[in-house]
């Protein structure tokens, strides 16, 4: 496979934009989030039934596929296997595996051929932590023992042949369901991270068997470094939060970055969660993102059965009537060259400037510094006119273009301009 530049690897991750992260397994079945195993201290025996309840009938992934193109998104990263150890896909170095259940199903190799089928790129998340695998040495009092721990030193010999366990498994994902896009591993903290888990070695790896495929920051470099470590990764991850100015690396230079966000509270299936972002939160923090050369990764977490939670299809379906006549200003857009004005955000791709209309005032929308630099405007929801005006020459108003225009068309109440 022929290897491309770093920069151009990532041309079709800041030109997608919006992808979808799906966060499915066994915690489907207790339904209290991805962690529930750890946070209730069960014992791998206190879970099993869970492994053998796992019955996904209603498992669709063209149908989520569908959805996820339907709500705008380009690409897509599903767990392969989880921190409970479970894998999603039918690796021959465990017997913990989807197609061991009543599912007896590669569901990673399903979601992968379905989601490339409706023109989606597909990317696999992979959890370096393993609470399940007997050489991983988890204590449930302490998540994550300290590499310098007795403990763990005792423990040292085996923490090695998980290390292999886990390249190995990277090494299935990578030789078995084709072209992979994204790499999503998670997560590094205190001692565990880089050569703890033989990160040169298994990048090395990564690179020889798929050359462009995008690595998120997690194994534990820092890839804000001047010179940043192989193992960086190729985009930074914030979780939960929106970087307030974007990313830059130490030398200034902006870093590609994709934050990962919730739709509801949890990451993984919560039978009990209703606090879900509206469709209106989701698009004011997409466009927050490209604003400020970003991505969005919006998680759904399907139910033990395979669906996704019908109030998720709600809002992803809303957002994505928004996308169906606003995506040209998130779609390979970035950051714009004008300061953010006070009435929303700006993006831009080549000399398009995008207004995104977030808070309404009384009287027309100020554009600072567009004098004489703007054509036309069109509102890009309807291709209307936008009346572009300069008032009487009061000092107040000098250096400023007025953009008079109805209310939102759209129940997102999110008008964009494209000037
Ligand atoms: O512990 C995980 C969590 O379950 C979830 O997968 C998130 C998603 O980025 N990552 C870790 C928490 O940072």
């Amino acid at each position: 496979m022929q290897q491309i530049e770093k920069e151009n690897r990532l041309d079709w991750f800041m030109q997608d934009r919006f992808g979808m992260f799906i966060h499915w397994g066994l915690y489907a079945v207790p339904a209290r989030g991805e962690w529930v195993r750890n946070q209730e201290k069960m014992s791998i025996e206190a879970y099993q039934p869970y492994f053998e309840d796992f019955d996904p009938d209603l498992y669709d992934p063209r149908q989520w596929a569908k959805l996820a193109k339907e709500a705008g998104m380009k690409y897509a990263v599903m767990t392969a296997k989880h921190h409970d150890g479970f894998c999603l896909f039918d690796s021959k170095l465990t017997e913990y595996k989807a197609t061991n259940t009543k599912a007896q199903r590669d569901l990673v190799k399903e979601y992968v051929d379905a989601f490339r089928a409706e023109g989606l790129k597909v990317g696999l998340y992979y959890s370096l932590i393993d609470w399940h695998h007997p050489d991983y040495p988890a204590y449930h009092d302490r998540i994550h023992p300290m590499r310098g721990s007795d403990a763990f030193k005792a423990a040292q010999h085996q923490f090695d042949r998980y290390v292999s366990y886990m390249h190995g498994q990277v090494k299935e994902l990578l030789t078995n369901y084709g072209t992979i896009d994204v790499l999503w591993f998670d997560f590094s903290y205190d001692e565990m991270k880089g050569e703890t888990w033989k990160a040169s070695e298994l990048v090395a790896m990564i690179r020889e068997l798929q050359p462009n495929v995008l690595i998120d920051n997690r194994l534990g470099g820092n890839l804000l470094a001047a010179e940043p470590e192989s193992y960086a990764g190729d985009f930074a991850s914030p979780e939960q939060i929106l970087p307030p100015k974007g990313i830059v690396n130490e030398l200034g230079n902006a870093v590609p970055w994709e934050a990962c966000i919730t739709l509801n509270q949890h990451w993984g299936y919560h039978a009990y969660d209703e606090d879900y972002k509206t469709a209106k939160t989701v698009i004011r923090g997409l466009v927050e993102c490209v604003s400020k050369n970003g991505n969005l990764l919006l998680n759904v977490g399907p139910d033990a059965r395979g669906a996704i939670p019908e109030k998720s299809q709600e809002v992803l379906r809303e957002v994505g009537a928004w996308m169906k006549r606003n995506g040209s200003s998130i779609y390979g857009c970035a950051a714009a060259s004008f300061d953010k004005p006070e009435w929303g955000r700006y993006t831009q791709a080549g000399n398009t400037l995008y207004a995104h209309i977030l808070e309404r005032g009384i009287g027309p929308i100020a554009f600072e510094d567009l004098q004489g630099r703007v054509k036309q405007a069109r509102r890009l929801a309807d291709g209307a006119e936008v009346n572009i005006s300069t008032p009487w020459n009061g000092e107040a108003f000098k250096g400023y273009l007025f953009a008079n225009f109805p209310q939102a068309s759209l129940p997102c109440d999110i008008d964009t301009v494209i000037a």
